[in-house]
């Protein structure tokens, strides 16, 4: 297995917004052949996250997962090739402790278990697992939260809130101003909001596969 990458790299909201505007453009320009969720307007805040994440810990993701996989230390080209080859919806780099799930809520059992793992080997090393505000609304999102509180696991749940799941408004969907993690403070939760310039799948045109 590669060595995991210390320290992790450290790049710009630039290098990230460049990476993603390259896959943008071959994806618009019908070179992937396969759905790609780009991130954007999020950059200051994921690096923010990554400030506390060690080499050693596990990044557990969804169907969005760009950002983590260059933060956890993925090289570039590698990165760029998995997407080229239509992965980008389920990411997996388990050499560099990062996995995903395009299954909503998919990665939250995982990290549940991975968190569990850690704990009986009587590691020191953390698990940190993103989410979108619709995927935190979800009774499994609750079970998998309060179990890891209640056993005290370590695993730092990170909310991530464009306001929308695909294009249907997650607070209207509720009927609620407020989303179960706004405003809380659990200190193993982060809950940031942001707004994208891109859709929720694809960089805006029309791609037949
Ligand atoms: C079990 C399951 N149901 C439905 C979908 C389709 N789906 C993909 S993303 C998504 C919305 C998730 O919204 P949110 O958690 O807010 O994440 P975002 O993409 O906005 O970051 C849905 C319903 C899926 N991938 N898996």
């Amino acid at each position: 297995m590669t060595p995991l990458r210390a320290p992790l790299p450290a790049l710009s909201a630039q290098d990230l917004i460049d990476f993603e505007d390259d896959i943008a453009r071959e994806f618009n320009e019908a070179r992937i052949r396969a759905p790609v969720h780009l991130y954007s307007g999020n950059e200051e805040q994921i690096i923010s996250i990554f400030r506390g994440v060690q080499p050693e810990d596990w990044v557990l993701c969804s169907w969005r997962s760009h950002y983590q996989c260059l933060l956890k230390g993925v090289p570039q080209d590698r990165l760029k090739a998995e997407i080229m080859a239509g992965r980008s919806i389920s990411l997996c780099f388990p050499e560099y402790r990062v996995l995903s799930s395009a299954i909503v809520t998919g990665v939250l059992p995982i990290a549940v278990g991975i968190g569990l793992a850690i704990r009986r080997a009587g590691g020191s090393n953390r698990v940190h697992c993103f989410m979108g505000e619709m995927t935190a609304e979800t009774g499994s999102a609750h079970e998998c939260m309060k179990y890891c509180r209640q056993w005290d696991l370590p695993v730092h749940w990170i909310v991530e809130d464009n306001a929308k799941s695909v294009c249907t408004d997650t607070r209207e969907t509720w009927n609620t101003k407020t989303l179960s993690h706004e405003g809380g403070n659990d200190p193993n939760v982060t809950y940031y909001t942001y707004q994208s310039k891109y859709p929720h799948a694809g960089a805006g045109k029309r791609v037949q596969f």
